[in-house]
């Protein structure tokens, strides 16, 4: 099955390792985001390797709606129709429904929504999405959650989260039920449950200590980086790090900016995913230590220096910020791809020099170092 090695803890942050069949995974991870099988801007997974990916992330939402996960399944799974092998988390289609497909009903047994391709009517619950992701053989299945608008009232959080938690129970019995089937692409596929309770602190710490009682193989806050602000969010952390297990990974969902994850490391999370690096690497906004910035700006028509002075990525390694603005400029798909590759690269050596400040007990003062680097250009 899996296994969470707590190798170091420095201060509430956590330097793991994270077994699973698909391989080892070294935390604190950025997962890098192939939300239909395919991370945008023409980055294959052949790419992957040499900008340091460990984890990808898909969303059975979308690859349910196309190419369908029967399909997939047919393919011999996600791992061979995108050829990765290494681990590969699936989102449960809970957050897509609610924020793409434009929520129509939801009922104790699902939510019925239009698939935003075709329009079609869908209905999903915990036991299709657990069939789905099933389907798909991904190393880790997320459970079916309701992540409600940060805003919402007391008692709507309340009742959503005790229908989360009771989502989270029959997401672990069909797991077990599809696990054991002798057709199951991956009979090893392991569940994490998602903490949820927008910024009320005390609903989210009774729902963390239901969900840790079912004994997962890892956790996720989900519900944060919808609108509250940065220090709400890690208030929120705060708050329910203590009551997640610490011999589990504890993985904060879609967030967020590399200071966003600076900080979280520093109260005890280990996974992250964020569209941010490929969706900026897109439109030619570019990570560097100090800060990020727009490629499109005049002042870099005839700059002959590599993104980031340093850096070993595809695009830094030989290419200038000259060629790629012109690139960008010319609408070039080379462009996207270049500033992608970097931003992604960016992101996961990021988390290596983390879990290096962490293996040498020296976070805080690294922590406090990047942070104020970052600011020098944009965040
Ligand atoms: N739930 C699920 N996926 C998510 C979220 C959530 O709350 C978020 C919130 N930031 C991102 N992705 N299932
Ligand atoms: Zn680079």
């Amino acid at each position: 099955m899996s296994e969470y090695r707590l190798l170091k803890t420095d201060g509430a942050a956590k330097r793991g390792e994270f077994h699973t069949v698909h391989g080892v995974i070294q935390t604190p991870v950025f997962m890098n985001v192939g939300t239909a099988a395919a991370i945008k801007g023409a980055v294959a997974t052949t790419d992957l390797q040499e900008i340091g990916t460990q984890v990808e992330l898909s969303n059975t939402y979308h690859l349910h709606v196309r190419p369908g996960d029967e399909i997939v399944k047919k393919m011999g799974g996600l791992h061979k129709f995108m050829n990765w092998d290494k681990p590969i988390l699936t989102d449960s289609g809970g957050f897509q429904v609610f924020s793409l497909a434009g929520l129509r009903k939801i009922k104790e047994e699902g939510v019925t929504f239009n698939s935003h391709i075709d329009g079609r009517k869908i209905f999903m619950g915990p036991e299709e999405s657990m069939q789905i992701q099933s389907n798909l053989g991904s190393t880790i299945a997320m459970a079916f959650d309701e992540c409600a608008p940060s805003k919402s009232s007391r008692q709507y959080m309340q009742d959503s989260v005790d229908r989360t938690t009771r989502w989270l129970k029959r997401c672990v019995k069909e797991m077990d039920r599809l696990n054991s089937l002798p057709d199951t692409i991956n009979k090893e596929q392991i569940l994490f449950g998602i903490n949820q309770g927008a910024t009320y602190a005390d609903i989210r710490i009774e729902h963390a200590k239901r969900i840790a009682d079912l004994d997962l193989a890892g956790y996720a806050i989900g519900g944060l980086a919808v609108g509250e602000t940065h220090e709400e969010m890690y208030d929120i952390i705060e708050h329910v790090v203590p009551y997640l297990p610490q011999n589990k990974p504890t993985y904060l969902m879609g967030v967020g900016t590399p200071a966003n994850i600076l900080e979280a490391v520093e109260r005890g999370v280990d996974f992250f995913d964020c569209v941010y690096p490929s969706r900026n690497g897109r439109h030619g906004h570019v990570y560097t230590k100090f800060g990020k910035i727009n490629l499109f700006n005049a002042k870099y028509e005839c700059d002959a220096e590599p993104i980031e002075e340093g850096c070993r990525c595809p695009a830094c390694r030989n290419y200038s910020r000259s060629y790629i603005r012109h690139l960008l400029k010319a609408k070039e798909m080379l462009g996207m791809r270049l500033c992608v590759l970097h931003n992604l690269y960016f992101y996961n050596h990021l988390m290596e020099d983390i879990r290096g400040a962490i293996d040498e007990g020296r976070y805080s003062e690294f922590k406090k170092e990047r942070i104020e680097l970052l600011k020098t250009y944009d965040n």
